[in-house]
C-alpha cells in the first residue's frame, strides 16, 4: 500500500515538474487554491478577477468532482477557464493540469490561479507544479481545523481567513485559530479577507501584486543570464 501511495506521488512529481518547467518558461506565475467545500475560493477568485478588470492576464483551472458551475461563474468575468471534473477523485493531480494547461493560452506576466477540488486532506499531498500555495479557511469552520488537518496549512504560503464579515455573528476566537496555524506552519503569512463588501480584498491584492512582481523579476533575471551565458559561448567561437 505504501509502496503504491509512493509511486502515484513520484509520477505526479514528475509531471509537476513538467507543469513548473512549462509556467516558468511561458513567465506565468501559477498559485494552488485548496480549502475545504465552499470555504470560498471560487467567490476570491470571482471578485480577485473583476478587481483586476483585465490589466493583468490571468486563466483559471477548476477543479470538482463534478459539475461545470466554478469554471462558468469564473468565465461570467471574461476570463478563460477549464474545468476539470475528477469524478471520484478529492483532488487535482499535476497530470490533470499538465492537459488543462494545452487549453489555456497565456501570455507572459500572467497569472493562473489553481482551484483545487473543495477538500482539506487530499489536495496537499499533491504538487501541481506551482509557484504558491493558499490555503483558505473560513471563519465559520471552527478554530482547531488547522490542528486537525494539518498538511493543508503545513505546506501553504499564504493562509486566507475568509468570510470575515461574519465574525459580528459568531462565537469564534480569530486569535485562537492564527495560533493554531501558527503552531503547524510559523513561516505562512496570514491575511483576514472578506468578499462581500468595499476593500476586503485589500490586503490579499497586495500579496498577490508583490509575489507576482518578485517572481517576475526573477524569471526575467534567469532569461538575462542564460541570454548572456549564450552570447558568451557565441563570442567563444573561432
Ligand atoms: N458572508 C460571506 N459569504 C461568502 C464570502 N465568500 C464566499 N461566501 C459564500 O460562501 C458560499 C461558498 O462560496 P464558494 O466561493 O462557492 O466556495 P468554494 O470554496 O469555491 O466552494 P467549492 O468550490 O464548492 O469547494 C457562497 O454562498 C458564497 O456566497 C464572504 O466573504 N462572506
Ligand atoms: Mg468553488
Amino acid at each position: 500500500m505504501v509502496e503504491i501511495e509512493r509511486g502515484i506521488l513520484a509520477k505526479n512529481d514528475a509531471y509537476a515538474a513538467r507543469n513548473r518547467t512549462r509556467l516558468n518558461a511561458g513567465g506565468i506565475v501559477s498559485l494552488n487554491l485548496l480549502a475545504g467545500p465552499g470555504a470560498g475560493k471560487t467567490t476570491l477568485l470571482v471578485e480577485t478577477l473583476r478587481a483586476l478588470g483585465g490589466r493583468v492576464p490571468a486563466a483559471v483551472i477548476e477543479g470538482d468532482q463534478q459539475t461545470a458551475n466554478d469554471a462558468e461563474r469564473i468565465r461570467a468575468t471574461g476570463t478563460p477557464a477549464v474545468q476539470i471534473n475528477t469524478g471520484k477523485g478529492c483532488h487535482l493531480d499535476a497530470h490533470l493540469v499538465g492537459h488543462a494547461l494545452d487549453e489555456l493560452p497565456l501570455p507572459p506576466g500572467g497569472v493562473l490561479f489553481i482551484e483545487n477540488v473543495g477538500n482539506l486532506v487530499c489536495p496537499a499531498a499533491f504538487d501541481l507544479g506551482e509557484d504558491m500555495r493558499v490555503t483558505l479557511l473560513s471563519v465559520t469552520e471552527g478554530e482547531d481545523k488547522p490542528l486537525k488537518y494539518p498538511d493543508i496549512f503545513e505546506t501553504a504560503d499564504l493562509v486566507l481567513l475568509t468570510k470575515t464579515d461574519l465574525l459580528p455573528y459568531l462565537d469564534v476566537d480569530v486569535d485562537a485559530i492564527e495560533r493554531n496555524i501558527a503552531r503547524i506552519n510559523p513561516v505562512a503569512s496570514i491575511l483576514h479577507v472578506c468578499a462581500k463588501g468595499p476593500n476586503g480584498l485589500a490586503g490579499w491584492l497586495d500579496w498577490l501584486g508583490e509575489v507576482r512582481r518578485r517572481r517576475l523579476d526573477r524569471l526575467a533575471a534567469d532569461s538575462e543570464s542564460r541570454a548572456q551565458a549564450l552570447r558568451a559561448a557565441a563570442e567563444a567561437l573561432p
